[in-house]
């Protein structure tokens, strides 16, 4: 197994300028025919990428080669000898029904749907299937009319109709693209339509294509796409530039959505949306994803990678994005706290362990492996830094130059720093190295006043661990941003500092001592902060002016004193319930009205797998406990508190999703979290009864299930029986029970991966119900070793079918180093079970033999 590596890149030996295709569809036979202009643009031979594909014929130039004139073999089709400018024709046989992969062309319910982002394009027909291959694409469609009356393809649609039963489309797309955005769909689908006029006054049809009965739940998406359209005309200035957009929705899709030129194609769980089936998550998940593929548009497909190892360049880049956009429609600061929350519990966990890797990596076995937190989260902090560095108006400026000079081209991150660099003169040069050094960067500080001079000295270190392949690491260029505060909280200076060296020291003159220094406010790096002293966390918690650290504080706080209380519970001590913490929850409480979106993030206990984080040898078991412990010591101790909010922001209508709506059920589903715990389920039953929307039934019932009894079973019968036909919805029905902290999960979760409505070919509904397992660490790492087995035989399973998604199961076994021997002996155990399968995938094999170097 050969690894591909960066630095052997070379530049594609042909171009394509132009490709037609042909297909006519058909679920177990599809007959493709290409037809390839091509170019010369570096010494030699035509390689063609493919994959499963019968070759039926092949012609150079109008005449049919023998197979004495090319070589084929699993991946591949060369010619030698192929003049400068040619015209390639294949016809290929695949095989839709038979690709449970879900990269290519497959089927998904009676309809027929494509993704080729990285490497599925090559699974449709042959082709150089890589990113710098820029080609204008025609594409033909003829399919039986009664199954599949809707044919669409990227681009401008030229022609359709239906003959003799067969239905017919031609679809041209004007602007070059890559293979990977090349997109198809041909289904009995209905559309919901709109139209978008442009600020230069083109008019755009929209539409999004769902199952016949979706179309009522597609409302939310529709307004996101024209949200976002004009955002990023507000924003950036970039406009749509074809007169169509498509958004087509499939049920089994192994991403979240796919941003192919002007056929984007979505999991149907971010499209569909209504306040009776989805939460309010659900609703911002589907703005989100909806931005975030109409953003690249323009980052991703105008500007495209050159290679695999560049994907950061469209990913952080156009995660960045939507972070703004989500930022604008809603609360920045809670916005800023969820990404935060999910960046440390996902991206630094992987940065300290065996599978990190740089933003840019620099080696791989399986691009599918590297659609990581790294290359999205990181990715999209390096992004903010750039601005966080140089100023918003002068990275406004950076964009448009990035954008004018890689128009129509495959760019590397190199080209972004460049026009970054090219409008300011901060040197840069040191910023590189955030692409290419893995790790989180750790952060220790000190201070000193000089009361005779009256000058404040605040001195920064900086230190990356060590990660695999990377022993040494150089100092990063780090904006830190700062705030100075008085003795009472007021702020007395605020800046942006640049840390460049392994230890720099910065000095202001002030006319007062600081009462305490704000670091890193919203986060402006990402690094783990350490040596903060309690009364500073309680201080800031209580004064800081910046909201992120505000929060941040209390998280510190908390953490802090509940790992203290894991080690009290580990020598057998009883647990005693922090009086700063309980004050701290208290005043955020008080002050919920203010902001209660902010409030329901700030009560929030530190998440298990966070506080594992921070652990030499993680316990979870005493973690677990631990938390528990608080949340129901805090329920208790702050009963009238958590009542009197649970009352007070009840009056949402339950089909608003408004900031504030939102924000008022959130704080009233945390309060409700608390209050369960100290008071028993009656509570969350009466919620699961009275619950207007989803967001109320799926938090009054996440509460039900923690407690075996006939309370939790009445309540998970009514859910399945309301929501059998609805997949989306009984994915979380399959999820809470897969989260749940009773003393039967590990059985259920057994019983449910064979339940009736489990179904293997559906990656949502494998990740509702082993995703959430995973997530689950008090009962994934269950010390019999159980979950590790259970997890394993999922991913030998799935490995079969479709190893993208078997894959990334295999990270949860990654961590193994971080626990006690008896779990690293069982966890380690179920990694070699996984390797020793002959025939393993290359996605799985690359993830567990690197788990366990
Ligand atoms: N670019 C796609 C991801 C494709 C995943 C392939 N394994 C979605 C996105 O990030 O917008
Ligand atoms: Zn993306």
């Amino acid at each position: 197994r050969n690894p591909v590596n960066l630095a052997d890149y070379r530049a594609p030996a042909y171009q394509v300028e132009h490709v037609a295709l042909d297909f006519e569809l058909a679920p177990e036979a599809t007959i493709v025919k290409a037809r390839l202009q091509l170019r010369r643009n570096a010494p030699g031979p035509l390689k063609l990428d493919g994959r499963k594909l019968e070759l039926l014929s092949v012609s150079l130039n109008g005449e049919p080669l023998g197979d004495n004139r090319y070589t084929l073999d699993e991946d591949s089709l060369t010619i030698q000898d192929v003049p400068d400018q040619a015209v390639l024709e294949t016809s290929v046989r695949i095989n839709p029904a038979a690709n449970s992969e879900l990269s290519g062309l497959y089927t998904s319910g009676s309809g027929l749907f494509t993704q080729c982002e990285p490497e599925g394009f090559r699974k449709v027909t042959f082709f150089p299937d890589r990113p710098d291959v820029m080609a204008r694409y025609r594409v033909r469609m003829r399919a039986d009319a009664a199954k599949f009356p809707i044919l669409l393809s990227n681009g401008n649609k030229l022609s359709s109709g239906v003959e003799n039963g067969i239905a017919h489309a031609e679809w041209e797309d004007p602007h070059p693209k890559p293979s990977y955005l090349f997109a198809l769909v041909a289904a009995d689908l209905v559309s919901l339509k709109d139209e978008f006029t442009t600020r230069s006054g083109r008019k755009v049809d929209l539409g999004i294509w769902v199952e016949r009965g979706d179309e009522a739940r597609c409302a939310h998406a529709m307004g996101a796409l024209k949200r976002s359209m004009k955002w990023d005309e507000d924003i950036f200035g970039l406009e749509y530039d074809l007169d169509i957009f498509n958004i087509a929705a499939v049920s089994d899709f192994n991403a979240g959505a796919m941003e192919n030129k002007g056929l984007n194609i979505f999991n149907t769980a971010y499209v569909l949306a209504d306040a009776n089936s989805a939460t309010d998550m659900d609703f911002q998940n589907v703005e989100r994803v909806i931005a975030h593929e109409y953003f690249h548009n323009w980052t991703g497909d105008r500007v495209t990678c050159r290679d695999w190892f560049q994907l950061s360049l469209k990913e952080g880049l156009t995660v960045f994005r939507d972070q703004e956009y989500m930022s604008d429609q809603f609360s920045a600061a809670v916005k800023r706290i969820a990404d935060v929350r999910l960046l440390r519990a996902t991206q630094f966990r992987d940065d300290a362990g065996p599978l990190a890797h740089p933003v840019r990596p620099a080696s791989y076995l399986e691009i599918n492996n590297f659609y990581t937190t790294t290359i999205y989260e990181k990715g999209a902090e390096v992004v903010r830094m750039y601005r966080t560095i140089i100023g918003r108006e002068a990275f406004r400026r950076g964009m448009e130059a990035y954008i004018a000079k890689n128009d129509n081209a495959a760019a590397t991150v190199e080209d972004f720093w460049a026009a970054m660099q090219s409008i300011t003169d901060i040197d840069l040069k040191q910023f590189m190295l955030w692409y290419e050094q893995a790790g989180t960067p750790e952060i220790t500080f000190d201070e000193s006043w000089d009361d005779a001079a009256q000058t404040f000295t605040l001195t920064l270190r900086q230190r990356t661990a060590p990660t695999p392949g990377q022993p040494e690491k150089q100092p990063l260029l780090i904006p830190v941003a700062i705030g100075l505060l008085n003795q009472t909280g007021e702020e007395i200076h605020a800046e942006t500092l640049l840390l460049r060296e392994t230890e720099q020291s910065f000095t202001f003159k002030l006319p007062q001592k600081p009462g305490a220094v704000s670091l890193f406010r919203h986060f402006s790096a990402p690094v783990k902060l350490k040596g903060q002293s309690r009364a500073r966390l309680a201080f800031l918690a209580a004064h800081d002016s910046d909201l992120f650290n505000r929060w941040d504080a209390l998280q510190q706080y908390a953490s802090a004193v509940l790992l203290d209380s894991v080690a009290t519970h580990q020598i057998g001590q009883p647990f005693t319930l922090d009086e700063g913490l309980k004050d701290a929850i208290a005043a955020t409480l008080r002050d919920a009205t203010r902001d209660p979106a902010f409030a329901a993030e700030a009560l929030i206990l530190p998440m298990e797998s966070l506080l594992a984080d921070d652990m030499t040898v993680v316990d979870p078991d005493a973690i677990h406990l631990v938390r528990e412990a608080a949340r129901k010591a805090l329920g208790q101790a702050l009963s009238a508190e958590f009542h009197a909010v649970y009352e007070q922001f009840a009056n949402a209508a339950p089909d608003d999703v408004s900031g504030p709506a939102m924000g008022a059920r959130a704080l009233r589903n945390a309060a409700l979290s608390y209050l369960t715990a100290a008071e028993g389920p009656a509570f969350a039953a009466a919620q699961f009864t009275a619950a207007g929307n989803m967001t109320e039934k799926l938090a009054a019932l996440t509460n039900l299930v923690d407690e075996p009894g006939p309370a939790r079973e009445s309540a998970l019968h009514a859910f399945y029986t309301e929501w059998e036909h609805n997949r989306l919805v009984l994915d979380k029905w399959f999820s809470v029970q897969a989260r749940s902290n009773a003393s039967d999960t590990l059985t259920r979760v057994q019983a449910l991966a064979s339940h009736a409505a489990m179904d293997l070919r559906n990656p949502n509904r494998v990740r509702a119900l082993i995703g959430a397992f995973t997530a689950n660490p008090w009962k994934f790492h269950d010390k019999s070793g159980a979950g590790y087995k259970l997890l394993a035989d999922f991913v030998l399973r799935l490995d079969e079918t479709n190893p993208q998604i078997a894959a990334r199961f295999v990270t949860a076994l990654g961590l193994w180093r971080r626990f006690d021997t008896k779990r690293q002996g069982l966890m380690k155990a179920e990694l070699e079970r996984i390797l020793a399968r002959e025939q393993l995938s290359r996605n799985t094999y690359e993830l567990a033999s690197k788990a366990l170097a």
